[in-house]
């Protein structure tokens, strides 16, 4: 009886197959999030609105608790990165006060507001967000070692409808703790800069140790490229 065995090729050719769709991306919902507060938010007066371009943090969270930001140094003063999260939450984007406002009904701009226009999205499969919370900044960008006003909102609860969260935040709220922020580039950049440095870091390690190797005639160790 005839047994057709398949070359070596064709197994090769199978396993990338399997790598490569084992490696796709998850297919999960997109959800776009329109967020906005419909009241003014304010300094530390309680009746100035912030400013226009001012800086506004949305963060998701799979609880109903804002988990607050982390120390990136002890100081004195402590050193907060604006940006970071604890817990289950997840920094999902930051908006400007004003750029654009939210209108109210006679259609006038409500100074001290923000409207997001669904340029934030996210993989509901990729990332758990069953509420959302701001955190606002008086300021439109972080000075080194000068303090800073800013706040957060409440939590609250974000309803999915067709792929899209349609966010009332509220407002009302006041800047009203200080502290001295590191200045940092958007998460976001931070992430693309990061993964490229470590893809690269990754590459120039798999070649040394590939050049090494060669050199003693040895195979690899399965490890050396794990990424
Ligand atoms: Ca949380």
């Amino acid at each position: 009886m005839a047994c057709i065995r398949p070359s070596v090729k064709w197994m090769l050719l199978l396993a990338c197959c399997a790598v490569g769709l084992t490696a796709l991306p998850s297919h999960g919902d997109i959800i776009s999030l329109i967020a906005y507060v419909s009241n003014p938010i304010y300094e530390d007066d309680g009746v100035t609105p912030l400013a226009q371009g001012s800086i506004v943090m949305i963060f998701g969270s799979a609880d109903n608790q804002n988990d607050g930001m982390s120390e990136w140094s002890p100081g004195p003063p402590p050193i907060y990165n604006p940006y970071s999260v604890q817990g289950d939450d997840i920094y999902l984007g930051t908006v400007y006060i004003g750029q654009p406002y939210y209108y109210d009904e006679e259609d006038n701009p409500v100074l001290g507001t923000f409207r997001s226009d669904m340029v934030i999205t996210w993989n509901d499969e990729e990332v758990e967000i069953n509420y959302l919370y701001i955190r606002f900044f008086n300021t439109p960008y972080f000075p080194p070692g000068v303090p800073v006003e800013w706040g957060t909102s409440t939590v609250f609860e974000a309803t999915v409808d067709f792929g899209v969260v349609n966010q009332d935040l509220i407002g009302n709220y006041l800047a009203n703790h200080t502290n001295v922020f590191m200045s940092i580039p958007e998460p976001s950049t931070v992430h693309l800069m990061l993964l490229f440095g470590g893809l690269a870091a990754g590459m120039g390690a798999c070649m040394k140790k590939s050049q090494g190797t060669k050199q003693a005639g040895q195979q690899p160790p399965k490890e050396a490229c794990a990424s």
